[in-house]
């Protein structure tokens, strides 16, 4: 050792045990946080919101403890989008999971990535739903899909394993072992995420007849018969009356039948439950034989079914907060720990005859939000902010000293809890899974605190513009209504900002292929990255010489027509002078993920007038076609009939690299587009 590190030695000594110590500190002060959220459940199914239908005294107690939101609202109400939007910050059409269909890609920046990138644990248990392998926690033991009920599945952290009991019970205890078994000199996060109440509703055994004497209230508007909605909310499949299935929903076992989630679910008891599941579910069939229910009867018998099972399975996630709370209190840890009780958005109750969600309306548009805090958080605020879930990372990582990352779009409610100034004055919703069950219509919309609009579109072109304050219920729709065209005009506006600001100008429609009628224009554009030297493709106007890919003429798949970017964006500017009366663009890209080439993660149109302002868009309608040798060709496009086009950027977004799950994951991702269509 020479003099000089002598010297030095007991300083860094000193400062390193300083840092050490400032980080320990720094640790013990930084919040727990336990984010518990159900499937599906309706804050009417809270007795804090509402308490007409059920008590729930243990999740209750989180609101007594701390804040009740009143205005929390999620932005794509179904599980899988929910999930992605909290986990990433981000709207679906960013994140990618527009629907329950797509597999989530795990290598995207979330929460938990975040949290343990800054020395705090993480862990998840219970229902993932996002296909792909859960990444950015320390241990995950999520149920594989939907999970059952009963003896259900796990993969723990990539095991398969099976588990005895029933699912909300598992789920917490799990959950518990995990906060027990934890370092606790580092602050801790983990996402408890029941199945339950989720269809089929399977409830515990003891807790299978808790509400068939209670006589739940029909919703006023139980019978609605949709008169001046839009044909969306008419022609979905989501009625008690007529969509609950007789196998599924109500239990009555069929023997002919199919297989489905409630023969799978009753599939996994015991042979001896078994036995006394079907006994007791025989005897709550019987005045569905002996009394041969018709018409209106028979939909309240349906209604009742649902709403007992479903509340029965409520009864056991109540519990299970409770247990939690208890442990907190009972181990010194509550003072300092974050609790949320939330769903993944909430669900209709008989509420225009609907079960299931989906639907912008606000019974399954709102979303359950309770958090304590007492570290930080006065107890029992009731708070009316426009929140949604799209804010929860930005708001976690506040209160946990992080800085959000500048991709999650979400902002931090944290200083917004006792503020009467307003955080935003409206949220946004976007719903995709059309054509899909439930039959709801493709839909986007905004929702002040007094006015909801929605545009309900693909195959329909129809609107509903609701006042919340004269008709909290949403049964009368005054779109187009003399009285409210200054209010339609504002929110109109008000909702294509939004859009814009949050990059939203994108809109999947696979309408029928019409012929394209292409003029090669063979002029000049600007491209901010060059394609890859190994698919430059031919000829210096590639993109708009008038040549699409000739699949013939190609033995590999691609012509020398197409441009391949490895990688990077592709982002493009054609300038438009006076002699072009364009009135449409389009651009096709090639999806072939056996190749790597995927379609771009987002796509962006702007059209730039001559003061260089964007003019607003409408969303492009997008048709897919196969392709002969493999893949398919996906175009967008979109009309506009605005004047003093002077120019058009187009940004599509790279995936940069494969998903995982992928066989090529973590390799460089590809965009192939051929030609740029002016019409
Ligand atoms: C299942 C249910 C649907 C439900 C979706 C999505 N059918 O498919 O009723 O809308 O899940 O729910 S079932 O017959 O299989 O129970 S979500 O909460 O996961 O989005
Ligand atoms: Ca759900």
């Amino acid at each position: 050792m020479n003099k000089k590190s002598k010297i030095l030695l007991p300083v860094t000594t000193g400062f390193v045990l300083q840092s050490i110590c400032a980080l320990a500190q720094q640790n013990m002060q930084r919040p727990n946080i336990i984010y518990i959220m159900s499937d599906d459940h309706a804050s009417k199914a809270i007795s804090c919101y509402d308490g007409s239908i059920n008590k729930t005294p243990q999740i209750d107690r989180i609101a007594k403890n701390g804040v009740k939101f009143t205005n929390c609202f999620c932005t794509n109400a179904v599980s899988g989008p929910s999930r992605a939007t909290i986990l990433t910050g981000q709207l679906s059409h960013i994140n990618g999971m527009v629907n329950n269909e797509v597999v989530f890609d795990s290598a995207r920046l979330t929460l938990p990535k975040v949290l343990r990138a800054n020395g705090y644990q993480t862990a998840i248990v219970g229902k993932w739903h996002l296909k792909s392998t859960p990444a950015g926690f320390d241990f995950w033991k999520v149920m594989p899909g939907q999970g059952e009920y009963f003896n259900p599945d796990f993969i723990e952290n990539g095991k398969k394993v099976r588990e005895e009991g029933y699912i909300t019970d598992i789920i917490t205890d799990n959950a518990l072992q995990w906060i027990r078994k934890r370092d606790t000199a580092r602050p801790f996060f983990i996402m408890i995420h029941n199945k339950a109440p989720h269809r089929p509703w399977l409830p515990k055994f003891e807790n299978i007849c808790s509400y068939d004497t209670a006589h739940i209230p029909l919703p006023d508007n139980f019978f609605d018969d949709f008169n001046n909605r839009s044909a969306a909310a008419k022609n979905q499949k989501m009625m008690v009356a007529r969509d609950l299935d007789i196998n599924i929903d109500l239990k009555i076992i069929d023997t002919l039948s199919i297989e489905n989630t409630y023969q799978i679910n009753a599939a996994r008891l015991k042979p001896e439950d078994r036995r006394v599941w079907d006994s007791i579910y025989y005897l709550r069939n019987k005045p569905y034989f002996e009394q041969k229910l018709q018409g209106k009867e028979l939909a309240v018998w349906k209604f009742r079914r649902y709403i007992n099972d479903y509340l029965a399975c409520i009864k056991t996630v109540d519990d299970n907060v409770g247990i939690v709370l208890d442990y907190l209190k009972n181990n010194g840890l509550e003072e300092n720990t974050i609790v949320v009780y939330t769903s993944d958005q909430g669900f209709f109750l008989g509420e225009h005859g609907f079960f299931d969600k989906r639907f912008m309306y606000d019974e399954s548009y709102s979303m359950p939000l309770l958090i304590q805090y007492p570290k930080k958080l006065k107890a029992g605020i009731v708070n009316d902010q426009l929140v949604m879930n799209l804010d929860f990372a930005a708001t976690l990582l506040d209160w946990a000293g992080i800085k959000k990352p500048a991709q999650m779009q979400g902002l931090s409610f944290a200083n917004y809890i006792e503020n009467s100034k307003r955080l935003r004055n409206a949220t946004y919703y976007h719903y995709y899974e059309y054509p899909g069950e439930h039959a709801v219509k493709r839909h986007y919309g905004i929702r002040t605190e007094k006015y909801k609009l929605i545009h309900y579109y693909y195959d329909i072109d129809q609107w509903e513009l609701f006042d919340l304050e004269k008709d909290p219920h949403e049964m009368m729709n005054v779109y187009n209504k003399p009285a409210y065209q200054e209010i339609q005009k504002q929110l109109d506006s008000a909702l294509n900002k939004m859009r814009l600001e949050y990059k939203d100008t994108l809109i999947s429609i696979p309408v029928n292929v019409k012929k394209i009628s292409n003029k090669a224009l063979n002029f000049s554009y600007e491209l901010k990255y060059p394609p890859s030297a190994k698919y430059a493709g031919k000829g210096k106007f590639l993109l708009t010489d008038g040549k699409i890919e000739n699949q013939a003429s190609t033995t590999t798949g691609f012509s020398e027509n197409w441009l391949g970017f490895q990688k990077d964006n592709l982002e493009l500017t054609l300038p438009i002078h006076n002699k072009i009366h364009a009135k449409e663009i389009e651009i096709r890209f090639l999806e072939l993920p056996d190749s790597w080439i995927f379609q771009p993660e987002s796509l962006d149109f702007y059209l730039i007038n001559e003061k260089n302002e964007i003019i607003s868009t409408n969303k492009p309608i997008v048709v897919r076609q196969k392709r002969a040798t493999g893949g398919e060709i996906i175009s967008y496009k979109i009309a506009f009939n605005q004047k003093g086009v002077k120019k058009i950027m187009i940004k599509a977004v790279n995936h940069g690299v494969c998903p995982v799950g992928h066989p090529g994951e973590g390799k460089p991702a590809w965009i192939f587009t051929d030609e740029v269509i002016l019409r």
